[in-house]
C-alpha cells in the first residue's frame, strides 16, 4: 500500500488511494448559480462559483489514481416529508423557501435542475452520489455504510459551504472515527471570514477535527 505525504496543518497527513475517498460537497446549482437556494437566503454566489475549476483540477487528479469520489447533494424528497419543519419555516422567512418555484426549478428539491450538480463537476461512472436532507453528509443517509463497505478510513473533504455542510460533514466523519483533510482551496463560504474561521477550528488544538491544506499540495504528493 503506497503512502502519500501532504505537506499540511498542523502536520503532515499521510494517505493510500485504498483507504481514503474525495468528498465533494453539495457543488450544485443551487448554491452555485444564480436563482438558488444560497443566493436566495441573501448570499453571493461568487465565491462557491469560484471554486469550480480549481475542485475540478483535484477531482481530474483523483479519477487519474483511481480514487474512490463522493458527491453529495442536499435536498429533499418532491412532497418535503424528509424536510423539518424548522428547516423550512427558517428558509421561507429568509425569502428562500424550500420547494418554492424558483428559475431553476424548486428550491432544493431532487430531480430539479437547481438541485444537481454544477456541469463541470458531473459524476462519472462509478461515482457514488449521495442525497441528503441536512447539513451533514452522514445525517440520514448510507454514507458510513459505504465507506465501512469500502474500507475507507480517511477523507479529502471539499464543497460548499465551508462553514455549513463541509464543516458538518467533517465533525460528523471526525465523530466515526475517519481522518479529515479539508482542501481549503476546493472550498468556499459566502463570506469568506466564515471561510477562514472554519479552516482554523478544524486544523487547531492539534487537529481537534482533522487537517487542512491546499490541493496542489494534495496532487504534488500524487504526482510525487
Ligand atoms: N447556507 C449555507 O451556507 N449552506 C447550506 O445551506 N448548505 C450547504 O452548505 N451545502
Amino acid at each position: 500500500m503506497k503512502l502519500y505525504t501532504v505537506d499540511a496543518l498542523p502536520y503532515a497527513y499521510e494517505f493510500s488511494l485504498e483507504e481514503t475517498a474525495l468528498v465533494i460537497i453539495d457543488m450544485q446549482r443551487d448554491f452555485c448559480a444564480p436563482g438558488g437556494f444560497g443566493e436566495k437566503l441573501g448570499n453571493d454566489i461568487a465565491l462557491t462559483r469560484g471554486i469550480i475549476p480549481i475542485v475540478r483540477r483535484m477531482l481530474e487528479a483523483a479519477r487519474e489514481k483511481g480514487m474512490l469520489v463522493i458527491h453529495t447533494r442536499e435536498g429533499h424528497r418532491p412532497d418535503l416529508s424528509d424536510c423539518p419543519p424548522a428547516k423550512l419555516n427558517r428558509g421561507r422567512k429568509q425569502g428562500a423557501g424550500i420547494g418554492d418555484q424558483g428559475p431553476m426549478g424548486r428550491i432544493l428539491v431532487r430531480g430539479e435542475y437547481g438541485h444537481g450538480i454544477v456541469d463541470e463537476l458531473t459524476p462519472i461512472d462509478g461515482e457514488i452520489i449521495l442525497d441528503k436532507p441536512g447539513k451533514g453528509a452522514f445525517y440520514s443517509t448510507d454514507l458510513e455504510l459505504i465507506l465501512r463497505t469500502r474500507g475507507i478510513q480517511k477523507l479529502l473533504v471539499c464543497g460548499v459551504t465551508t462553514h455549513v455542510c463541509v464543516s458538518t460533514t467533517i465533525r460528523e466523519a471526525n465523530d466515526r472515527g475517519f481522518d479529515c483533510l479539508l482542501l481549503r482551496d476546493c472550498s468556499a463560504a459566502f463570506d469568506p471570514a466564515d471561510h477562514e474561521a472554519t479552516v482554523r477550528s478544524i486544523h487547531q488544538q492539534g487537529g481537534i477535527f482533522g487537517w487542512a491544506t491546499t490541493s496542489d499540495k494534495v496532487i504534488d504528493a500524487l504526482k510525487a
